[in-house]
């Protein structure tokens, strides 16, 4: 039997970062997927020996390991009904909701929680095999929570990071958890905790002093090894970001900017086009966008097709209900509008319930006079940077929720409450009577912001946060020695 590979630095995500494309003729080749965090790592990954655990996204058996682009993929096996407990059930129907202010209530099944327990077992099996003596592993996500104490378990000689892409909910909405202490203690094996904001760093370590009794001080949680050594976790904001210099250039590409011009000319050359991208998900505010544009039209305020909307809505856990219910809605508020206010050949609203590549993106968001971005709640919201980077001619407006976490860092955006449909209105139509000069102002503010922090800056931040988290004390010398 070949040795076993192991690596200094293994990160661990609920998905690979590769997805299987199947050929007409039958045969299939992996394909990276686009995703700002596959291209923060790879930097991340450059120059090192490094390992990436995580689900290939077909149930069953899982392929065997395998290289791709310098880094070495370690599929986890999910079975078909793991999918449904673990993945689309306590992920996304459990934790997804009580960690965005439960706009859907959360449901709480047993199973769930037992598929959960038995999955992040296995990924942390899966890094324990990987990881080089002393190595780092930088653990992601809601759905690999209990992971940081089940490796410490396997392999106390390793560092363990775990960054949080979604908020971390107030103490009075985690409370309601059936499993909560368990969570916390399965981050606290961790020895850096990162997050969005510093508010979600700071609900964390709330919840560990009044739901598990914890000591804080500052950013850090005093927790004990089951040895009985005492060990200091540190919970604190590192805002991901997204590659500004790789999404500039594309932007700057003439095949996107040409492309831009067509996706203009073929909505008819409107006044003002509108855009919003967002996952099909209840957290991004997408009816009460649709709303606010609705009651314009109704009010007379604004007409189509002279001002026009482009919403894509990228199909996402579809199998889920809450998802479904949200899709009957768009659709059929999307149905009303056109019905009511379109012309012939020119939809009020252009819906697009499909995904794009990169490259349409990028044209999508140059056309744009206007980007959308009204989340309910959001962690981050990568589409509203997205935005700003690839507005490289100073141009368009980006109006921004204040409940995203880019809101945090995008101060100089057009900032909106998404539940105050009037105030949503009242910031569309501002936006579209400023003149140019305060438009330019706001934007050349917004990418100066984020071309500071692009996403290498992020990866570095929680690595070096990550090594010098607080060392463990030194292990007492025993009597007599
Ligand atoms: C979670 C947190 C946090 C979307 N449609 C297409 C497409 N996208 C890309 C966007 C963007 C990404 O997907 C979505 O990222 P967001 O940040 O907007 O939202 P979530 O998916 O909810 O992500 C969020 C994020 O993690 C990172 O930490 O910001 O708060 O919820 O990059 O551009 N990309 C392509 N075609 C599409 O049709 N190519």
């Amino acid at each position: 039997m070949p040795a076993q590979r192991t690596f200094d630095l293994v990160i661990a995500a609920n998905r690979l970062p590769v997805d299987r494309v199947v050929a007409p003729d039958g045969t299939s080749e992996w394909h990276r997927s686009p995703g700002g965090l596959v291209t923060a790592m790879d930097s991340v990954m450059r120059g090192r020996e490094g390992a990436w655990v995580g689900w290939a996204g077909e149930t069953g058996p899982a392929p065997e390991p395998f290289e791709e682009s310098g880094m070495w993929l370690h599929p986890v096996p999910l079975s078909e009904e793991e999918r449904e407990t673990h993945y689309e059930g306590f992920s996304n129907d459990t934790l997804w909701p009580i960690y965005h202010d439960v706009i859907v209530p959360a449901h709480f099944h047993r199973e769930w929680w037992q598929a959960y327990e038995r999955v992040n077992q296995r990924f942390a099996e899966a890094v324990a095999e990987v990881a080089a003596p002393g190595a780092k592993v930088w653990i992601h996500d809601y759905q690999l929570q209990l992971v940081p104490a089940l490796v410490r378990a396997l392999r106390p000689d390793v560092r363990i990071g775990w960054f949080n892409h979604i908020p971390f909910p107030p103490v009075e909405l985690f409370a309601q958890l059936p499993w909560r202490r368990q969570i916390l203690e399965g981050l606290l094996g961790a020895d850096y905790l990162g997050f969005q904001r510093t508010p979600d760093a700071q609900n964390f370590l709330r919840a560990c002093r009044q739901l598990d009794g914890r000591t804080t001080k500052g950013d850090t949680v005093a927790t004990a090894d089951p040895d009985g050594r005492t060990r200091q976790v540190r919970a604190s904001a590192v805002p991901i970001s997204v590659d500004v210099n790789g999404l500039e250039e594309l932007a700057k590409t003439e095949a996107v900017q040409r492309r831009a011009e067509q996706i203009r000319a073929s909505l008819g050359n409107p006044e003002v086009v509108m855009l919003g991208v967002d996952r099909l998900d209840y957290t991004k505010g997408i009816r009460h966008r649709l709303k606010a544009y609705e009651e314009l039209l109704a009010d007379g305020t604004v007409s189509s097709p002279a001002v026009t909307l482009v919403q894509v809505a990228t199909p996402s856990r579809e199998r889920v209900e809450a998802y479904k219910q949200l899709r009957t809605v768009i659709e059929t508020t999307v149905g009303r509008i056109n019905g009511t206010y379109s012309a012939i050949g020119a939809p009020a609203v252009h819906y697009l319930h499909r995904s794009y590549p990169r490259e349409e993106m990028a044209a999508l968001f140059q056309a744009a006079d206007i980007m959308l971005v009204t989340p309910l709640r959001d962690g981050m919201n990568l589409v509203a940077k997205e935005y700003v980077t690839c507005r490289h001619d100073e141009g368009g407006a980006l109006v921004l929720s204040e409940f995203t976490g880019a809101w945090h860092e995008l101060k100089q955006a057009y900032v909106c409450n998404p539940h105050d449909i009037e105030g949503l209105k009242q910031v569309m139509l501002r936006v579209m009577s400023l003149d140019d000069r305060e438009r330019r102002r706001s934007m050349r503010a917004l990418r100066r912001r984020v071309g500071d922090n692009d996403v290498q800056k992020w990866a570095d931040t929680f690595l070096a946060n990550l090594e010098m988290a607080p060392e463990r004390p030194p292990r007492p010398t025993p009597k007599g020695a």
